[in-house]
């Protein structure tokens, strides 16, 4: 049966707009990655909070890097999912798109996403703590745990730990993208997480339509214009195909055909 979208869902896909997609964990549930917050957000008895922090990492690095091998293990075997192709598939359709992740899991990128921000960093790449160089390591597992650099000092996961600041220049572009986009997607996120967790106020504040995707209602599904439950992997692909039909939409594999 045929997934209906309102009116105002199809308009606000307009190639025409500055579409912005910002997603969260829910989006890679599909694939196999556990989510945060759900009941498989839990390693051995930590949640995140508790092991994602510069305080952890000082206290017991080979804990931390056991954690940071094991999601590496999960998500090296995981693949993008429906959800991930059809955002994907956006970024070709849509000229004005740009995509911000939560997730560190680079899942995204294997999609084909490159107007991609990991605004928390993606656990592929690594970053020696002295030195400051960072550089990706695909190894799984890890054969030394916890891994060091060539200097001697420890290498860490380079991705953005709670207590510490995003980059500054993901930031900017990120506050700029989400001030200026005439539609926000939000998919697969509880919205709790700062600063991310305000964008969709902000866009919002900036005129933007703002459209939930979520498996669950969440603190954002009373503040969005429209908050649509179910799975991302099986919602987007269908938003997708109904938005190709609706406006004659297709392009050959390596190009974009607008005209009908
Ligand atoms: C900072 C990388 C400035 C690491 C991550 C009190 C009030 C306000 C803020 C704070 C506060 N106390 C502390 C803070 C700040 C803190 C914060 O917000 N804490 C929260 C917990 C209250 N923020 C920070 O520390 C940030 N830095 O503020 O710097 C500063 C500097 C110095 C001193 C002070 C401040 C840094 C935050 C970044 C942390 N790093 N990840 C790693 O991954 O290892 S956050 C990590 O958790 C993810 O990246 C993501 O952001 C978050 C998880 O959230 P979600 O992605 O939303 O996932 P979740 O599981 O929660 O939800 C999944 C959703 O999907 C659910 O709704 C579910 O229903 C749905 N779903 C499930 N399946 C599906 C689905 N939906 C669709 N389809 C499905 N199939």
């Amino acid at each position: 049966m045929a997934m209906e979208f309102s009116t105002s869902v199809i308009a606000a896909l307009d190639p025409a707009k500055k579409i912005v997609v910002l997603t969260g964990a829910g989006m890679s549930a599909e694939s196999g990655v556990p989510t945060f917050r759900g009941e498989d957000g839990l390693w051995r008895r930590y949640r995140a909070e508790e092991l994602a922090t510069p305080s952890a990492f000082q206290a017991n690095p080979t804990l931390v890097w056991e954690w940071y091998d094991w999601r590496r293990g999960i998500i090296g075997e995981a693949e993008p999912n429906p959800g991930h192709l059809a955002i994907a598939e956006m970024e070709e359709l849509f000229p004005h798109f740009s995509l911000i992740t939560q997730n560190v899991d680079g899942l995204h990128r294997r999609a084909g996403n490159t107007r991609l921000i990991e605004i928390h960093g993606n656990l592929w790449q690594v970053r020696c703590v002295r030195e400051g160089r960072v550089h990706e390591d695909y190894r799984c597992p890890l054969p030394e745990i916890p891994p060091r650099c060539a200097c001697g000092a420890l290498l860490r996961p380079h991705v953005v730990w709670f207590g510490e600041s995003l980059d500054e220049r993901d930031l900017t572009r990120a506050y700029r993208l989400i001030e200026e986009c005439d539609l926000l997607l939000v998919v697969g996120t509880s919205a709790v997480v700062q600063p991310v967790a305000s964008f969709p106020i902000m866009a919002k504040h900036g005129g933007a339509l703002v459209i939930e995707v979520n498996r669950d209602p969440t603190p954002l599904s009373s503040l969005a214009d429209e908050s649509i439950q179910g799975k991302a992997g099986e919602i987007l692909p269908a938003l997708l195909e109904k938005i190709k039909g609706h406006r004659g939409l297709s392009y050959p594999i390596h190009g974009l055909n607008l005209d009908p």
